[in-house]
C-alpha cells in the first residue's frame, strides 16, 4: 500500500507538577520548604528523513505523544524532563495544520519543524520562596502539553514524470530504464501508486516517476488522475507518452490534447513546464508512416519509441536528461521551508455571558497553582495577572470591581486593589507568569 496523505494527532508531553513539601526537623514544628519542581514535557518534531520511504507507519498508528515530565518531590528533587519525539517523514512531505495552513514543506533531509511544545513543569514550593513568602504551602501545577491534529502529505520529488493514458506503456518504459519494477498489464489503471526510478544515461542521472494513468476529466476527479496529478507538481520535466494502438480509442493527437487540457485544469504552472512528447509502441503501431509525418509537424519533434523493443528509448533518455539539466539551471531546487508564525498575544480579554473571559497561555500559567484557597497563593496569582497587564486590560475593557473574571476553570472577582503592596514589592520577580521558564526550549 502506498500512503501519501495521513492525518495524525501529535501531543506534547505534559509538564510534571511541582510539589509543596517541607523538610522535617526534630523539634521544629515546621521545616523549610523543600518541594522540587516538575520536569518539562517533551516537544514533538516532524523531520525529513531520507531513510523513511512512505507515510505508511502513520496511517497504521495515527496517535503520537512525546514523553511527559515527572512530578517534583520533596527534598528538592526535581522531576525528569520528558524526551522530545521526532517523527521521521520522507523528504517531500508537506505538513499542514487542522485548518489546512501549511506549517512546513520538508524537502531537505534533516529539515524539521516543531509542531507542539511540551507543557512547562510546575515550580515546587522551594522555588516559590521569596523574602515576603518564606514558607509557601502551595506549588505550581504542571502545564498540559499541546495536542493537535495535523496532516502529512507526500509529494514525490522527481526530475521527470511520465504522463499518459492508462495502458500507454509508462510502467513498461520505467521498468526498462530503471530499477523500478511496477506491475505491467494490458488493462487500464494497472499502476495505482507512483513509482520512482533512478535513470542513468551516459554521465548523467535523473529520477523518473511513473504516475498512474490520466484520463479525460482527471482534474475533476475522474479515474485516478486527480489524486496523483499532484505528484507531478514537483517534477521539473513532463514526459507525455502517447499510445497509437487499438488499446486506446483516441488517436494520438486527441490523447495529447486531452492530457494537456487536464494538466492545464489542474494547474497552469504544470502545463507550462518543459515537456517532451513521445509516441510509444511504435513496434505495434497500425500506421507508422502517418505517425512519423504527424510527429515531424511538432516543433521540438515528437519522438517515436518502443518501450518493448527499445527503439528510440536511448535518444529519449538523453533528451530528458538534457531538459532536466536545463530546467535545473533555470530554476534551482525549490527550497523547503518551515513557517515561523508570530507568537500569539500572551492573553486576551473579552466579555462572554456576563463574565470577563481571559484567555491565553500566559494568563493560564499565572494562575496555575495547586491550591488557590491559600490566601498567599491567591495573592501570587493576582500579582502575576497584574504584572502581565491583565488588570489594565480588564480596566480598559470596562470591568468594574466586583465583576466575575474567568480564566479556564477558575472564576474570581475583579478587585484591582486587592494586592498587598508588600508582596508585590518583594515577590516573585525572578519568575513572573510569562517568563520565568527554567531554560525552556522557547524559540
Ligand atoms: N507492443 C508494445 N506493447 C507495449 C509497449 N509498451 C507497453 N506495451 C504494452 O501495453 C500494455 C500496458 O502497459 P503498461 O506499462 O502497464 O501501461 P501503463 O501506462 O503503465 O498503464 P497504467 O498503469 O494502467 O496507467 C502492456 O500489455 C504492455 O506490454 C510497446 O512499446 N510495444
Ligand atoms: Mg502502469
Amino acid at each position: 500500500m502506498f500512503v501519501d496523505r495521513v492525518r495524525i494527532r501529535v501531543k506534547a508531553g505534559d509538564g510534571g507538577a511541582g510539589v509543596a513539601s517541607f523538610h522535617r526537623q526534630k523539634g521544629k514544628p515546621r521545616g523549610k520548604p523543600d518541594g522540587g519542581s516538575g520536569g518539562h514535557g517533551g516537544a514533538v518534531y516532524i523531520a525529513a528523513d531520507p531513510d523513511v520511504a512512505t507515510l505508511l507507519v502513520y496511517a497504521r498508528q495515527p496517535h503520537w505523544a512525546a514523553e511527559s515530565g515527572t512530578h517534583g518531590e520533596g527534598d528538592f528533587r526535581h522531576g525528569r524532563t520528558g524526551a522530545d519525539l521526532t517523527l521521521g517523514v520522507p523528504p517531500g512531505t508537506v505538513v499542514r495544520d487542522e485548518g489546512g495552513t501549511i506549517l512546513a514543506d520538508l524537502v531537505e533531509p534533516g529539515q524539521q519543524v516543531r509542531i507542539v511544545e511540551g507543557g512547562r513543569g510546575g515550580r515546587g514550593n522551594a522555588a516559590l520562596v521569596t523574602p515576603a513568602r518564606r514558607a509557601p504551602t502551595f506549588a505550581e501545577q504542571g502545564e498540559y502539553g499541546q495536542d493537535v491534529w495535523i496532516t502529512l502529505e507526500l509529494k514525490l520529488i522527481a526530475d521527470a514524470a511520465l504522463i499518459g493514458y492508462p495502458n500507454a506503456g509508462k510502467s513498461t518504459l520505467i521498468s526498462r530504464v530503471s530499477a523500478a519494477k511496477p506491475k505491467i498489464a494490458d488493462y487500464p489503471f494497472t499502476t495505482l501508486e507512483p513509482h520512482l526510478g533512478v535513470v542513468e544515461i551516459g554521465e548523467r542521472q535523473f529520477v523518473l516517476a511513473d504516475i498512474p494513468g490520466l484520463i479525460e476529466g482527471a482534474a475533476d476527479g475522474k479515474g485516478l488522475g486527480h489524486e496523483f496529478l499532484r505528484h507531478t507538481e514537483r517534477a521539473r520535466v513532463l514526459v507525455v507518452l502517447l499510445d497509437p494502438t487499438e488499446l486506446q480509442a483516441d488517436p494520438v493527437e486527441t490523447q495529447l490534447r486531452v492530457l494537456l487540457n487536464e494538466l492545464e485544469a489542474h494547474s497552469p504552472d504544470l502545463a507550462a513546464r518543459p515537456r517532451i512528447v513521445a509516441v510509444n509502441k511504435i513496434d505495434a503501431a497500425p500506421d507508422r508512416d502517418a505517425l512519423a509525418a504527424w510527429a515531424a509537424t511538432d516543433e521540438p519533434g515528437v519522438r517515436l519509441i518502443s518501450a518493448v523493443t527499445g527503439e528510440g528509448v536511448e535518444g529519449l533518455l538523453h533528451t530528458i536528461a538534457a531538459t532536466v539539466d536545463d530546467a535545473t539551471k533555470a530554476a534551482p531546487d525549490r527550497q523547503g521551508f518551515v513557517l515561523h508564525r508570530p507568537l500569539p498575544p500572551s492573553f486576551s480579554v473579552r466579555r462572554v455571558a456576563g463574565e470577563w473571559l481571559v484567555e491565553g497561555r500566559a494568563a493560564q500559567r499565572a494562575v496555575n497553582l495547586d491550591d488557590l484557597t491559600v490566601p498567599e497563593a491567591a495573592d501570587l496569582a493576582a500579582m502575576r495577572l497584574r504584572r502581565l497587564g491583565v488588570d489594565d486590560a480588564l480596566a480598559s475593557a470596562g470591568a468594574e470591581p466586583g465583576d466575575d473574571v474567568r480564566i479556564g476553570d477558575l472564576v474570581f472577582t475583579y478587585d484591582p486593589d486587592r494586592i498587598d503592596e508588600d508582596v508585590e514589592a518583594h515577590g516573585d520577580v525572578a519568575h513572573d507568569a510569562e517568563g520565568g521558564d527554567m531554560g525552556r526550549n522557547d524559540q
